[in-house]
């Protein structure tokens, strides 16, 4: 028997310092559209990782701004995200937390000794600015008018004596890795961004930061034989991905069964997910991940999102007033996976009007109607071959070329009812017009079936309607 294929993806670990906005429901939602189109259409074995990145300064800073004490404030959090996550159908099968001493500190320690083994850490004085907002250190060339040009803060002078990785070492090596995609990194674009990076040679990371006095004990994974040093957090975030799985720990039949895997991220964390991380892994032994999927940012009428230009889309209000459904569906079809996307409320009515209420939702109840008056009973058919168009675009991530796949079915099935006319034709020979719509709630079915990754709740009702044949509530009203 064909063994079942596996499948691994992760999403970003999201900073707990605030709760999600667009841009972080939409690493999520391609995520879970890509997961579900394994496992729920080519019927592998899958599992979907996600989280939050909770050793950090900006959540402390963040709980102190609140009146918190951090702990209290990280669980306020977090549990948000999940009601976020659960409110966009996010079928992941593990959330991790960084904070969470069972599951992720053994395996990030026993990663950090391999690293120790290989001969890659060492301890140097170090001085240099460190932007919180990127939770990272920064060089005076990163800077505009000495500030942070995304955070639009300005660094913090630090001089300690750190940990250091030999990250310089693996220069090489992880650039032959992403040239010859045994990582693959998608688009090209990013794959020529992050080889032209490489190109300059990789610096030894700091890899480690003083305890800090104020910092709860439960924060922070400890430098393994050295309690007065924390893990550098994206040294301790990017292990989150093999840490889930239970690697270096007793119960490791995840990681033995899923990794490697593939990991979506956005543009602004390439170099640590195609630098750092591969470097630690080759450190250690451990294969590299296949894939990296970058996408681009969301804007808002070409702007990035702020509070003072008041043009903040929050996912909340667009899923009150829309649904589920409908906010995946803009996400997925109206969002290229590839380069930044944009979304204003015009541009979401306008897509959902045409594509849902006039598009998709007309076509299912104009079948359905037909189907409900003229036939006995429903039909469940067989599943027939993949369309080849459906399944490159998705192999490829070409998220939108897959939905448009779908789209193009919907109005080749509107064309199709005006052109053969079965209202008509049922009035002179009742056989033939039955047979007529018959073909259509099957040809409705297997629409459903592509649809499944987009909008899975949708799906499963226009396939209930067609089993029970009977017509689906209104799927989506349109909107004025
Ligand atoms: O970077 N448009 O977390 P984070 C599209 N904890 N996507 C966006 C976006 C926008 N405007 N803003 C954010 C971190 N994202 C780290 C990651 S992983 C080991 C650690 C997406 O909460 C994008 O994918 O700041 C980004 O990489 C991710 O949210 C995480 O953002």
């Amino acid at each position: 028997m064909e063994t079942q294929k596996k499948f691994y993806l992760t999403t970003p670990i999201f900073y707990p310092n605030a709760k999600l906005h667009m841009g972080h429901a939409y690493t999520t939602t391609v995520s879970d559209c890509i997961v579900r189109y394994h496992r729920d259409v080519l019927k592998e074995k899958t599992y979907f990782l996600t989280g939050s990145d909770e050793n950090t300064q900006k959540m402390v800073d963040a709980a102190v701004r609140a009146g918190k004490e951090p702990l209290v404030f990280l669980d306020e959090i977090v549990g948000k995200f999940s009601a976020l996550f659960r409110e966009l159908n996010i079928s992941y099968d593990q959330f991790i937390r960084t904070t969470d001493q069972q599951q992720h500190w053994p395996g990030a320690q026993v990663l950090w000794k391999k690293l120790v083994e290989a001969g890659d850490i060492y301890k140097k004085e170090y001085e240099g600015l460190y932007c919180v907002g990127h939770e990272a250190f920064v060089t005076e060339k990163d800077l505009v008018d000495g500030k942070c040009p995304d955070h639009g803060v300005e660094p913090q002078f630090l001089k300690e004596e750190n940990y250091f990785f030999k990250l310089s070492r693996y220069t090489a090596e992880i650039r032959r890795r992403i040239e010859t995609d045994e990582l693959q990194v998608v688009p090209a674009s990013r794959k020529g961004e992050i080889l032209s990076f490489l190109n300059e040679g990789l610096q030894d990371v700091s890899f480690s930061r003083p305890r800090k006095s104020e910092w709860p004990a439960t924060l922070g994974v400890p430098v393994p034989g050295d309690d007065s040093q924390v893990m550098y957090v994206w040294c301790d975030a990017l292990s989150n991905y093999i840490t889930a799985l239970g690697y270096g720990q007793e119960n490791d039949a995840l990681y033995r069964e899923f990794w490697p895997g593939m990991h979506v991220i956005g543009k602004d964390i390439l170099r640590f997910h195609a630098a750092i991380w591969p470097g630690m892994l080759l450190s250690a032994g451990v294969p590299l991940p296949k894939t990296l999927l970058v996408h681009g940012f969301i804007t808002s009428g070409g702007k990035k999102m702020s509070k003072s230009l008041g043009n903040v889309i929050d996912p909340e209000e667009l899923l009150a007033e829309y649904g589920t459904d409908a906010v995946r569906y803009y996400l997925l079809r109206h969002v290229s996976p590839f380069e930044d996307g944009d979304i204003t409320h015009e541009a979401f009515k306008d897509a959902y009007n045409a594509g849902l209420a006039n598009g998709l939702g007309n076509l299912a109840s104009r079948i359905m109607q037909l189907a409900q008056t003229h036939l006995e009973k429903g039909t469940r058919p067989e599943p027939i071959a993949l369309p080849a168009g459906y399944a490159e675009a998705f192999d490829a991530f070409e998220i939108q070329r897959a939905a448009d796949f779908v789209w193009d079915e919907i109005q080749f099935l509107d064309r199709k009812i005006t052109e053969t006319a079965p209202f008509k034709v049922i009035k002179t020979d009742v056989e033939a017009g039955k047979e007529l719509i018959f073909k259509l709630t099957q040809d409705l079915y297997r629409v459903a079936r592509l649809l499944s990754p987009f909008m899975p709740e949708t799906a499963e009702k226009i396939k209930t309607a067609v089993i029970e044949n009977k017509k689906p509530e209104n799927l989506f009203l349109r909107k004025e």
